[in-house]
């Protein structure tokens, strides 16, 4: 079993002690990237769930997930690159819709976001539609992106782009809507109204490339 390989099985196990120690041994080598330690760790946390699902693991063990993969994330952070020079890429109104509180991917999204060069405003977890309308009349960004990972949030994202496209007389400009999560898909995507989706924070990074590219930048 490789490093990774380890690493992955001793997070899907839970044991604390093991996977820190193997997260920074991992780092210490510097033979893999750190997103790659954390890609690795995403896939963990998928079979955490899966686990959970058939009652192998109860609300305790997603607990625990949840606080290693924070860990995990604050040991990674140091080794990843971070902005400095990076163009302005554009602004980006964030955040996890209401009646959801999953964080966790969401902030590594964001990070990723800052890094490539896009202003971030993270409205946090549980972030309801009319939040979401606020700020997006008060920043005009480029794009809007929504978190979401359980069955609930799906109905959030579909009424809060439902209310951004009603109101867009006012705002002038509704911005390209992408969402993301473990959990979200095509059906997900066209069932909410949403332009685009992913279940990866690079692929998303290049999505909102891709999108802002397509109309040009706006500045706040
Ligand atoms: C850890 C965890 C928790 C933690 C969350 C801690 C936190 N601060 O976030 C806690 C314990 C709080 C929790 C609670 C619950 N959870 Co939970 N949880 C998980 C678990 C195991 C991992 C989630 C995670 O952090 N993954 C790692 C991150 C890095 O991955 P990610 O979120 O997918 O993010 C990546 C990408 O999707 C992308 N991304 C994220 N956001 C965005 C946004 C955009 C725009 C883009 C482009 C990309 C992007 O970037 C990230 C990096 O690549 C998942 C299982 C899974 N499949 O993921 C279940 C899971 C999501 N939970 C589940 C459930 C059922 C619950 C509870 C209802 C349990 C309960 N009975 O109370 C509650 C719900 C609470 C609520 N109201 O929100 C179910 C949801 C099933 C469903 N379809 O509804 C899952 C799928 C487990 C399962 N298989 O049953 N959970």
């Amino acid at each position: 079993m490789n490093g990774l390989e380890s690493l992955s099985t001793a997070l899907i196990e839970l044991d604390e002690d093991l996977t820190l120690r193997l997260t920074g041994e991992i780092l210490a080598e510097g033979e893999v990237a750190p997103l790659a330690i954390l890609q690795a760790c995403q896939q963990a946390m998928r079979v955490v769930g899966e686990r959970y699902e058939r009652r192998e693991y109860y609300l305790a063990g997603l607990i625990l997930a949840g606080e290693l993969f924070k860990a995990i994330l604050d040991l990674v952070q140091p080794y990843q690159e971070d902005a400095q020079g990076v163009e302005h890429a554009g602004t980006i109104v964030l955040g996890t819709v209401a009646g959801d509180i999953h964080d966790i991917g969401k902030n590594m999204f964001g990070t990723a976001l800052r890094t490539f060069g896009f202003t971030v405003a993270d409205l946090g977890v549980d972030v309801s539609a009319e939040r979401f309308l606020e700020e997006v009349g008060r920043l005009h960004p480029d794009l809007v992106c929504m978190s979401g990972l359980i069955t609930t949030a799906y109905h959030s994202m579909k009424a809060t782009v439902e209310l951004l496209r009603a109101h867009a007389p006012a705002l002038r400009y509704v911005p390209p809507i992408v969402l993301g999560g473990a959990t979200i898909d095509e059906e997900v995507c066209r069932y909410t109204g949403a332009d685009s989706w992913s279940t990866d924070a690079m692929e998303g990074v290049r999505i909102c490339q891709r999108l802002v590219a397509a109309r040009g930048k706006r500045s706040l």
